[in-house]
């Protein structure tokens, strides 16, 4: 009797590129390696025969030194103990120029201690026989080069070769719950998911998900830490999948601790308002932790006059050294101006951009033109959303 151990996970970020975090970025950054080392470790102590990494191992397409070192490192650790290591391109690490001309992983392929799919036209495969059982992985990276319109499944040909056909992806897929229903990406329609395909492995969407069409099983691991607020009350982890002569999958999902992460809003209101402050203040300290990373929304109308005492910069001095890190959003704190209520205060200057030029989008009768102006909107899309990780 056969029982194959696979360990799938993706969007490990590692190296991350925050900018927020100052004098702790080291510290942060190491979270994400822990988990990554965890992981690592997991596969060597239960001998775990594959170990599929669905994109953006790295957070950036420049990763410095030590972490490439690090990857390195274990890698070969894993292949001296018998794990094959696979690994496709995600958004943040694959080339999106000729500038940046080629992703930091070819590096692995060329080591010999992981194997890397790194076309994104074409799908790359590898058959392994493990037991009686023969198991054929497949991958393609991330396109930077795709439009929302396009579909990254549509021209290539999925091999069905092994008893189990794992094809490792790093796309959203329609019918998966997103968290950016509005991203101008490209998306897989799972239609196109060849019906032989037996386990699709990946990653992209951050928050765990799984999801079975027909004998199709579309497994998202998420994050291995939590990059940003949307995160905050995810839990994090990575999947096992243990394969027996039946072949039916035994999918587990293997927790890992992470930073602690929150996000608090507060409403601002007549009753105290006159003191603005020191309610904040008082709100925040009761959640006080060294460890945590916490967000602070601020909302509400006030009074000219209780606005003149409310300072963010002061609450901040008073606050931060009892957190990982503090941020206060101020944003949807406003002023009452009596007898003039203004609507567009509920929205964003980034909301407004997107109800903008998709409103131009709408309008534009030429074919072409619109093509281009959803690009633009993809680009800047993706743009804003790298920003907002950092
Ligand atoms: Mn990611």
């Amino acid at each position: 009797m056969t029982a194959i151990k696979i360990v799938h996970t993706a969007d490990n970020h590692l190296d991350p590129t925050f900018q927020k975090f100052k004098g702790k970025i080291n510290e942060r950054r190491r979270d994400f390696r822990i988990n990554f080392e965890r992981i690592v470790k997991f596969c060597l102590d239960n001998k775990v025969d594959v170990l599929l990494l669905c994109g953006d191992v790295f957070d950036r397409i420049n990763p410095r030194n030590p972490p490439r070192s690090s990857l390195m490192k274990w890698f070969r650790d894993l292949t001296s103990n018998g794990t094959k290591v696979f690994m496709i391109g995600g958004n943040h690490d694959m080339p999106r120029s000729v500038e940046e001309a080629e992703s930091p992983l070819l590096l692995f392929e060329r080591s010999g201690y992981a194997r890397f799919f790194g076309s994104t036209e074409e799908v790359e495969t590898e058959n392994l026989k493990i037991g009686d059982i023969s198991l054929t992985i497949s991958g393609l990276s991330f396109n930077h080069n795709y439009s929302a319109s396009d579909d990254p499944l549509s021209n290539v040909r999925v091999p069905e070769e092994g008893d189990f056909n794992i094809l490792m992806l790093h796309y959203s897929i329609t019918g998966v719950k997103q968290k950016y229903p509005y991203a101008l990406e490209p998306i897989v329609k799972a239609s196109e998911i060849p019906k032989y395909v037996n386990y699709v492995a990946a990653g992209h969407l951050h928050k765990q998900e799984i999801k079975v069409l027909g004998k199709t099983v579309i497994a998202y691991p998420g994050s291995t830490e939590k990059l940003t607020f949307d995160e905050a009350e995810d839990e994090k982890g990575f999947y096992l999948i243990e394969l027996e002569d039946n072949l039916v999958p035994k999918q587990t999902f293997i927790k890992l601790e992470t930073r602690p992460m929150q996000r608090i809003s507060l409403e601002v209101n007549g009753a105290n308002e006159k003191d603005i402050q020191s309610y904040v203040q008082n709100e925040v300290l009761k959640l006080k932790n060294e460890d945590l990373i916490l967000r602070v929304d601020l909302k509400g109308r006030v009074s000219f006059q209780a606005f003149q005492y409310y300072n963010k910069v002061e609450l901040l001095r008073n606050l931060e050294k009892y957190f990982f890190l503090l941020e206060i959003n101020d944003t949807d704190l406003t002023l009452k101006e009596e007898g003039n209520e203004v609507s567009y205060i509920d929205k964003t200057p980034i909301e407004f951009f997107y109800e903008f030029i998709r409103q131009k989008i709408n309008e534009e009768k030429d074919e072409e033109r619109k093509k281009t102006l959803e690009e633009a909107l993809s680009y800047l899309d993706s743009k804003l959303k790298e920003v907002s990780q950092q």
